[in-house]
Formats: C-alpha cells, structure tokens, sequence
C-alpha cells in the first residue's frame, strides 16, 4: 500500500492517522507541492484534482481524504469506523461534510493564508473556521466522541487540525484561547490517548 502525501499537508495527516489505528503499514511518497510535482503528469493520473493525499492499495487508487478515511475503515476496520447501520453511517458521515467544508474552507484555509501567504480572504476563512468550532464544541461539550460514542473515523477527520502545537504550525493566532479550541484540543488529546492504545500512533 502506497500513499503519496505531504508532511506538513493536514488533509494526508488525517490519513497516516488512520493507517496508525487500523495498524496499517504504508509507505510514503511525499509530492512536493512547491515543486509543482502535483501538477505532472504521472501524478495527475493517480488525481486529476492534481491534489494529495492519494491511497493506492495494491492497484485501487483513491483520492480525497475522506474518501479514502471511507475506503480504509470499510475495507480494514469492521464496524468499527464507519459503521454500515444507516444512522451510524449517517451520523459519522455528517461530521465529515464539517470536514470538507468549515474546516478545509475555514480552518485550512486561513491557515494557508497565514503560513504560505496564499491569496484569499482571511477574515472570511477564520468566520468559516470558527463557526465550525463552535459546532465541535456544542457536541463536545455533552459527549466524548463527535459520532456515536466511539471513535470513529468522524474523529480522526475533524479533530487532528486542532491538535496542540498546530497553531505553531501557522494556525491563525486569532483562534487561540477560545473554548471551542481549547475543547477540539481535548478532543484531540482524548483521540491520540486512544491511538496510543491501539497503535504506535502516527509519524
Ligand atoms: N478535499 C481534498 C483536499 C486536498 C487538498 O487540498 N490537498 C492540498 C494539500 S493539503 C493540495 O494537494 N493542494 C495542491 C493543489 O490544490 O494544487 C482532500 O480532503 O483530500
């Protein structure tokens, strides 16, 4: 098994996460984006998106990371991860959408913003950012888990971004100090504590 990721790629993070808590071993190619290597041929015919992470197992090629966080806990983790019971999928399924949007339009965002002095509008990915947090917290607040009341891939999608010393990493320093981060943070804790229990954890 193969994933081409990025060190410092949040989206390919979420995923060596989860190779960790199935107990999978991958190996990894980095891309490097600055080199424009996404953008070459060989690279656009794992991806058209031209984007990592990308999974390659033994010839199945998935792109995106919760496609791939999907593929990975169906085909490795029982019901573990992804439940096949139409409210669990659902509830879990939920969370990711937080992922694909607040987070990765919000969060992400403003940290390419901030880190790579990428284009884009600040102020708008932080609203977008935060609305998402507040929405980690509500549920965070009352349960341990965001889907169901274990962890799933829900967690591993949506929590790692938040994990201490990821504002170092060039978070906007607007986010820190609010509850809802200092909460995710927890929640974060609380998911590596369990991936201690059961893997050797990610790199
Ligand atoms: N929805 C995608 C987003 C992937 C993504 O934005 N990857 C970034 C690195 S974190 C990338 O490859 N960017 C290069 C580009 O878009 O040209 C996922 O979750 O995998």
């Amino acid at each position: 098994m193969k994933l081409y990721d990025l060190e410092l790629s949040g989206n390919s993070y979420r995923i060596r996460l989860l190779l960790a808590l199935l107990g999978l071993k991958a190996e990894l190619q980095t891309v490097n984006l600055i080199h424009g290597e996404n953008r070459k041929e060989w690279f656009l015919s794992l991806n058209p998106r031209g984007q990592v992470p990308v999974l390659d197992d033994h010839g199945v090629v998935i792109w995106d990371s919760p496609a791939i966080m999907v593929y990975l806990a169906r085909k490795y983790g029982g019901e573990q991860w992804l439940p096949t019971d139409a409210r669990g999928m659902a509830e879990v399924m939920q969370w990711l959408a937080v992922m694909e949007n607040e987070t990765l339009f919000g969060l992400a965002r403003a940290r390419v913003i901030c880190k790579f002095k990428r284009p884009g509008n600040l102020e708008e990915a932080q609203a977008l950012g935060n609305k998402g947090l507040g929405v980690l917290e509500q549920r965070l607040a009352q349960h341990d888990w965001l889907a169901l009341d274990r962890p799933t891939i829900a967690d591993g999608a949506l929590l790692p971004l938040r994990r201490p010393g990821a504002r170092r990493r060039g978070f906007p320093r607007s986010l820190s100090g609010r509850a809802e981060v200092d909460s995710a943070h927890q929640g974060a804790a609380r998911l590596r504590r369990h991936a201690r229990g059961v893997a050797a954890g990610p790199r």
